[in-house]
Parts: structure tokens; sequence; C-alpha cells
């Protein structure tokens, strides 16, 4: 029997506080939905194991405080991030543009060399709040342009529409950031 590779991925949950970071990773965990705003108090952190071409996948999820003040404690846990989910609330364009402060904070507590290695998504969290959340997608676009993402000529693939409410499209962000990651990182072992 071949036994399964082993790797961990670090993602990162970054954006401003409300957008629904801590309601996506909950979701994806498979606990409960809270009608109510708990902030982070710094730092959050969960782990799960998936499987993905005979790899076992320890997904180690930061979940970052939106609040200006803990932006210390977010820099000692961005450091070694090799993902970045970014997320904002579609029904606040405000959250959409300070996208681009979350990605120089991150640029910045990553190192820039390093940050070019960094898988990054952009996530429109709250769906089910609006009829029109597609109206977000090109502004979305000309902001993911400014990051790196997980290979340019797939930006649109990079961009998620979500719900943490319903669960709309939660699974496939981490499923594709799991497929990336993988293909990845089995492709820098083979070349090393
Ligand atoms: N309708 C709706 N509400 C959501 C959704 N996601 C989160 N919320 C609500 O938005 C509020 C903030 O959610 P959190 O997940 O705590 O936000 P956060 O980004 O973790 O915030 P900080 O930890 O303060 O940075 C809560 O009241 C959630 O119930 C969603 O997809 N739809
Ligand atoms: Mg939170």
């Amino acid at each position: 029997m071949v036994s399964e590779a082993k790797i961990s991925i670090k993602l990162a949950l970054l954006g401003d506080a409300g957008v629904g970071k801590t309601s996506l990773r909950r979701r994806w965990m498979g606990e409960s939905f809270k009608e109510s705003h708990l902030p982070t108090i710094g730092v959050d952190f969960s782990v799960r194991i998936v499987h993905e071409e005979n790899t076992e996948v320890e997904f180690q999820i930061w979940d970052m405080s939106g609040q200006d003040l803990f932006r210390p404690v977010r820099e000692r846990f961005l450091a070694n991030s090799q993902a970045i989910l970014y997320v904002y609330d579609v029904t606040n364009p405000l959250s959409l543009e300070r996208l681009r402060y979350w990605n120089q904070e991150a640029r910045v507590a990553i190192g820039g060399d390093r940050y070019q290695n960094v898988c990054s998504l952009l996530v429109g969290n709250k769906i089910d709040l609006v009829s029109n959340s597609k109206e977000t997608l090109p502004r979305a676009r000309e902001i993911l342009r400014e990051l790196t993402a997980c290979g340019s000529s797939e930006e649109d693939k990079a961009i998620f529409l979500t719900s943490a409410l319903t669960g709309e499209n939660v699974e496939e962000v981490f499923t594709y950031i799991t497929k990336k990651m993988v293909k990845r990182i089995l492709l820098n072992k083979q070349e090393s």
C-alpha cells in the first residue's frame, strides 16, 4: 500500500471587522452560524484535515481580528502564511477597497520576496443579503490584480462569492485552495 504524503497549509483570513471571517471558518469547520458579531480577539485558530491527490493536508486556519489594535498580533501570525483569503462584505463596498490595506499589512508582515509565493484569494461574503452580488466583481478583479493570485491567468477563479449563513460556495473556496496548494507543494518537492 502506498502511504499518503503529508503536508500542512497555513492559511490566514484577513479583512475588515464584521465581514464574516470567523463565520466562514466556523462554517467550513462544520460549526453553527452565529447571528451576533462576537469580534475575534487577536487571532482564532482551527485545524482541519483534508485529503487531495494521495496527500493528507493539515489545514491550519489563522482567523485574524479585523480591528486595528490587533495589528501587532496579526503580524506575528501572518509571517508564516502560505495562503491568504482576503474577505470583503458584498453589502459594504468600502470593505472591498480596504483589501488593498490588508494586502499591504500582509506584504509587510511576510516580507516582499516571500509574499510573491503566497496564494491569495478574494472572497465576497454575505451574498444571501443581496440579489446582485456579481456587481462587485469588476472592482474585485481590479483589486485582485494588485495582489498575487494563485496563477495570474486564473484571476476569475480566484474570486469567490459566498454566504457563511447558507454555506453557498464555502466548501468551494477551501477545495480550490487545497488543490492549488497541493499541486504547488508537490511540484516544488519534485523539483528540489
Ligand atoms: N447574512 C449574513 N450574515 C453574515 C454572514 N457572515 C457573517 N455574517 C454576520 O456578520 C457578523 C460578523 O461576522 P464575523 O464572522 O464575526 O466577522 P469577522 O470578520 O470575523 O469580524 P472580526 O472578528 O471582528 O474581524 C455576524 O453578525 C455574523 O452573523 C453571511 O454570509 N450572511
Ligand atoms: Mg472574527
